[in-house]
């Protein structure tokens, strides 16, 4: 019997749980979450993020996570009742894009991990920089521009990184940083992922970073799998010797360091290369073919799958991150998740039973009206000004609001994952609203598939114990295939399906036009979308 421990550093809180493996068997055995805001309110963070006056910025605090890491560990040495000794290997997954900051004397910070102080006062004293800015960051356009100027163009960009240039990845808040910070900039040594970052506090020295999570940098070479020396050279000086080393993602980078084992008794369990959250994600909901997709309902939705060709989103949106298998996967982002549907039902005056009923009760096309829910600053498509765009739309009807916010977030999912190309397979439905099956029907109508949930909760952390299983084996030389890795336990319940509805389909066919008009209208390149709503509006109802 083996366990193995899968975090997931997210937006809001931290997650981690423990799988048992036995033969071909596979449990969960332990399993806890740690909300940020509600555990630790001393950092003032609101949703996992700390307040400022600019609606574009967006930053959080690199000791909060180490302190909920920490708290994890604590919990899970004096609470689990398996034994701790048969800890073999330990992974992760966090919130992508984020970047941490260090100084010189870090490394010998982590070499010298005190288990006699909480970490959360050993890490302060490493930053060069206290906050970091995490990928609801939309502050640097003016830092894409000058980095694409320099690359050749969006698409020598997108061909080199698998994205455009992007506000909220790496390599343009790393620019915005030595532009405006150069101070602080000078006296960075290292700069981690938020991923590399947590694992270096586990090994106990600068963690390597795994290809999976450095594709969301616009920093590495997508065909080389190397740090990119134009892409480098393009975002600022000196950044070479500052980034992490770079590996496959099954790759061991440590092992727990004696700060884990004297201050929490555990045992020196392999550290497997951490990895982003969605990425962790595709393994935790059984995404290891070409043909399934995931939609994933969290903060952020996200909609992502294997690519079986190279391709990358001509319209800029989409990316092109390596998988956790080492394949390509394709992924298209979307800030206005759980938090815009959240706003929506509060305004309402809803419990989630009230929101899901109004689903229920309000019509497939919502009699032609469309909400643009970009309460926040949109990622795709790119909106800077934040404020929802409503047609035909009485914010004050509540129903109303609750059918088209969703319809809002599947129609756009639809439209801007077009680009990935025709799927046979089903869609695997993951994150907390996706235990909303009025939800699930309308992702299966607008995608005209079926779509399953997954019943395991946290999937990214699921998928980062799995990860550190299969690289263990690896490690042992066993090889072992993924479907193997997924099998009996991240993937959908048998028989549990939300199937497309014919005659939604045939209405969302038509509110895909009206999407498309309101959406263009909305970013200035489209006429006003009403005559067409009319028109529209008539044509539904028939
Ligand atoms: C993906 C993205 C988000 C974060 C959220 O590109 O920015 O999904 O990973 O945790």
């Amino acid at each position: 019997m083996a366990f193995y421990l899968g975090l997931d550093s997210s937006t809001q809180s931290l997650t981690g749980l423990v799988l048992e493996v036995s033969g071909n068997a596979k449990q969960v055995v332990f399993r806890r979450s740690i909300e940020f805001d509600a555990e630790f309110p001393q950092y003032g963070t609101r949703t996992g993020v700390l307040p400022h006056d600019d609606p574009l910025v967006a930053a959080s605090s690199p000791i909060l996570w180490a302190e909920a890491l920490d708290r994890f560990m604590q919990i899970l040495g004096s609470e689990s009742d398996f034994a701790l000794t048969g800890l073999r290997a330990v992974s992760g997954a966090a919130q992508q894009h984020g970047s941490v900051y260090l100084n010189a004397g870090a490394a010998a910070r982590l070499r010298e991990l005190d288990p006699g102080r909480p970490l959360s006062v050993q890490v302060g004293p490493m930053l060069s920089r206290p906050d970091a800015p995490i990928w609801m960051d939309a502050s640097t356009t003016a830092e894409c521009a000058a980095i694409t100027e320099a690359l050749g163009g969006a698409a020598a960009v997108r061909e080199l990184t698998g994205s455009s240039a992007c506000e909220r990845f790496t390599g343009p808040q790393i620019r915005k940083m030595h532009d405006r910070e150069p101070a602080a900039y000078r006296a960075t040594d290292r700069i981690h992922l938020v991923s590399s970052f947590l694992a270096s506090l586990l090994t106990g020295r600068h963690a390597a970073l795994d290809h999976g999570d450095a594709s969301g940098m616009n920093l590495m070479d997508l065909g080389s799998r190397r740090w990119s020396e134009k892409a480098l050279r393009a975002t600022a000086p000196g950044l070479a010797r500052r980034l992490p080393e770079l590996v496959a993602p099954w790759s061991i980078v440590g092992r727990l360091a004696p700060y884990w084992t004297e201050r929490h008794g555990l045992p020196p369990a392999k550290v497997v290369a951490w990895t982003g959250d969605n990425p962790s994600t595709a393994i935790g909901v059984g995404l290891v073919d070409a043909a399934t997709v995931a939609v994933s309902l969290g903060t952020s939705d996200t909609v992502f799958g294997l690519l079986s060709g190279a391709r990358t989103d001509p319209s800029g949106a989409g990316h092109v991150f390596v998988a956790p298998t080492g394949e390509p996967m394709a992924l298209v982002c979307f800030r206005n998740g759980s938090l815009a549907r959240e706003r929506v039902r509060d305004a309402c005056g809803l419990d989630w039973e009230g929101f899901s009923r109004a689903l229920a009760e309000t019509p497939a096309g919502n009699g032609g009206r469309v909400m643009l829910p970009w309460f926040e600053p949109e990622i795709t498509p790119p909106v800077l000004a934040p404020g929802a765009r409503r047609y035909g739309l009485d914010e004050r009807d509540g129903r109303a609001n609750v059918r088209a916010v969703v319809e809002g977030q599947m129609l756009a999912a639809a439209r801007h994952t077009a680009w990935m190309g025709p799927r046979a397979g089903t869609i695997h439905a993951t994150g907390g609203a996706a235990r909303n099956r009025e939800i699930l029907q309308v992702v299966a109508d607008v995608f005209e598939a079926e779509v399953r949930p997954v019943a395991a909760a946290d999937a990214a952390a699921l998928g980062a114990a799995l990860r550190a299983w299969h690289a263990d084996l690896l490690d042992e030389g066993e090889g072992i295939g993924w479907e193997e890795v997924v099998a009996g336990i991240a993937r959908p319940a048998p028989g549990d399906v939300v199937r497309p509805i014919a005659a939604h389909v045939e209405i969302y066919r038509t509110m895909a036009r009206a999407y498309a008009a309101c959406e263009s209208h909305a970013l200035g390149e489209g006429p006003d979308p009403t005559p067409l709503l009319e028109a529209i509006r008539s044509e539904i109802a028939s």
